[in-house]
């Protein structure tokens, strides 16, 4: 916990699920008084709602700062390092985690709209932001501790399943780019770690199903995945240790996954 002491930390897509348990873990993991919080997403009323219960939980200790940004668009992503107040710019951690499956659809039936809005919010999303601000960890010279990108991928970046040709193309892309990423900066002390989950239940598939509550919730039934928390742990853990660990990757599944889909079930 020490090891945040004085930092800023963003994360993209704090309104739900693993970047929002991510949010709450990092403010009770903080020293008191000495950490700043940068909670993103479009919705930005949910976001308000999150702030106020870790400052609920946590108390005033942790400031924390919601900001509206939709990181499929470049030029909300460019405007957001210099729309933020001065003493909310110093940013140590990057917590790339915005990302959403739309459909199960298999070629040639899937709509351009969702293989848009996918690759634009999960791959060039995700390659802006840390393009945004990457200048600022360079900035602080090579010495350590000058700072952290952790990127949200994915089991599906790893083992490709009919119905997710896109989803996983995305998670794949991320993967190569983290990769690709960490050798560039190679003499930096800038870390460049990836965390891969298996199955999570979050909002996940609701958006993947177009809100339909009852195909999402059969995802689910008769296992029993992995909560946001389980995840937020492992990135807090990756973000926390000592200057020059870096916790490269990680695969994550809970104890009844052993892959993309393959699942025990229950019933
Ligand atoms: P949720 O749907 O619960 O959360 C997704 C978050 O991303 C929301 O806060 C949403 O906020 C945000 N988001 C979506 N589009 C945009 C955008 N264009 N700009 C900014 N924020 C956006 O799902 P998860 O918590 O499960 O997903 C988080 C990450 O974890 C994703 O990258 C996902 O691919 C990955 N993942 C999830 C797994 C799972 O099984 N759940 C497994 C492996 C990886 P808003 O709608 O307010 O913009
Ligand atoms: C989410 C995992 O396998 O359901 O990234 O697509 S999977």
């Amino acid at each position: 916990a020490k090891r945040l002491r004085g930092k800023t930390i963003v994360i993209t897509g704090a309104s739900s699920g693993i970047g929002r348990a991510t949010a709450f873990e990092f403010a009770r993991t903080a020293p008191k008084n000495d950490l700043k919080l940068i909670l993103t997403a479009r919705r930005i009323d949910t976001l308000k709602e999150v702030a106020a219960k870790i400052r609920e939980e946590v108390g005033d200790g942790v400031q924390v700062l919601p900001v509206q940004l939709d990181v499929s668009k470049p030029a909300e992503v460019k405007s957001f390092v210099p729309g933020l107040p001065e003493e909310w710019r110093d940013i140590h951690v990057l917590v790339n985690n915005a990302g959403l499956v739309k459909g199960v659809a298999q070629a040639p039936h899937i709509e351009e709209e969702d293989i848009n809005t996918m690759f634009n919010t999960n791959v060039t999303g995700l390659i802006n932001m840390t393009q945004a601000i990457l200048p600022i960890f360079k900035a602080r010279g090579s010495e350590g501790g000058s700072g952290d990108i952790i990127n949200i991928g994915s089991i599906a970046g790893r083992e490709p399943y009919a119905g997710g040709s896109i989803y996983c193309a995305t998670k794949a892309a991320v993967r190569s780019f983290s990769d690709s990423l960490r050798k560039e900066l190679i003499a930096t002390s800038i870390r460049v770690m990836e965390v891969d989950p298996g199955q999570v239940e979050t909002e996940f598939s609701v958006v993947r199903f177009y809100g339909d509550k009852s195909k999402a919730d059969a995802v689910y039934a008769g296992v029993d995945p992995l909560t946001p928390d389980d995840i937020a742990e492992v990135v807090v853990f990756v973000a926390t240790r000592r200057e020059n660990v870096v916790v490269a990757d990680t695969l994550v599944f809970p104890s009844h996954q052993a892959g993309a889909g393959v699942m025990h079930r229950k019933s």
